[in-house]
């Protein structure tokens, strides 16, 4: 081209023409992503190694993430902008608290007296329960139950990493205050929360009703609006041998499969799943 010869001279001004851009420029529609599922048989089956080789006083969280093969993620992410991993805790074991600017959201799995406190109030943690850590909340778990407590940490971290947001502080637990270094995405909390906790018991009664499929959107009832700006969260009830089209979404999306089994065909590959399975809706596929 004939701006070749001025080039050097550009570049040497840390100017860059757009019309030599070689980093990929503008698409018309997202590169699809493969959709990709984690069985849980397959994972259960290395739980107990893990706890017996991962000591708690050694490790802030014992948390196994889910991370996406494909390539095109050159940092540890479950899909888009979410991170998603199974955390283990054993009986009289505390992860401390902490606090960070990312959102998360908790789904407890497995076992009893698991708890999570944030900003100072403990939540229980039953199976199928709903716990918010919003954004720079101070939060820890711990368990004073018998046997193994397993529950799965939603985050939205690849987001605030591609805004260069993420701020972390360890050990802010009891007497939480504010701090501006959290500045990120959506409403702070400083003390309790509105609704921290959203019990399976109650969630699943609403879930019940007629034989059709039924969903849940996880709202604060203080905004009326999702409970998390970042991290929509939904419970979806199937009706037996229903066929649920959801369409195509701008978002990614993380499923976990509370109970049952069945199929999800996400652009051209089928996901066959069961109880306690986790599998991504990559976005812009038909689902
Ligand atoms: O429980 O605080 O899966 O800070 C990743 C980062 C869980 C947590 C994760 C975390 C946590």
């Amino acid at each position: 081209m004939a701006t070749d010869g001025i080039l050097p001279a550009l570049l040497a001004l840390d100017l860059e023409p757009l019309w030599e851009r070689r980093e990929g420029g503008l698409r018309p529609a997202p590169e699809p992503e493969t959709p990709k599922l984690w069985r849980w048989r397959e994972i259960e089956a290395l739980v107990d190694d893990v706890i017996a080789s991962v000591p708690m006083d050694q490790v802030e969280r014992r948390v196994l993430t889910l991370k996406n093969p494909d390539p095109r993620y050159q940092l540890t992410t479950t899909i888009r902008n979410i991170n998603c991993g199974i955390q283990i805790l054993m009986p009289g074991e505390t992860a401390p608290p902490h606090r960070h600017s990312p959102n998360a959201i908790r789904v407890a799995l497995e076992g009893e007296g698991g708890e999570t406190t944030v900003n100072g109030v403990a939540y229980e943690m039953r199976r199928g329960d709903v716990i918010l850590t919003p954004a720079w909340t101070s939060h820890a778990h711990d368990h004073r139950g018998d046997g193994r407590v397993i529950w799965i940490d939603f985050l939205d971290v690849p987001m605030y990493r591609n805004l260069y947001l993420i701020y972390f502080e360890p050990g802010v637990e009891p007497g939480v205050e504010d701090g501006a270094a959290g500045g990120g995405v959506g409403a702070h909390h400083a003390g309790a929360l509105p609704v921290g906790r959203f019990p399976w018991a109650d969630i699943s009664e609403r879930l019940k009703g007629d034989c059709a499929s039924q969903t849940y959107d996880y709202v604060d009832p203080v905004i009326g609006d999702a409970a998390l700006a970042t991290l929509d969260c939904r419970a979806l009830r199937l009706a037996a041998n229903a066929v649920l089209p959801m369409g195509r979404s701008s978002a990614g999306g993380i499923c976990l499969v509370l109970d049952g089994s069945g199929e999800s065909e996400i652009g051209a590959t089928t996901l066959a799943w069961s109880r306690n399975d986790l599998f991504t809706l990559p976005h812009g596929l038909d689902v």
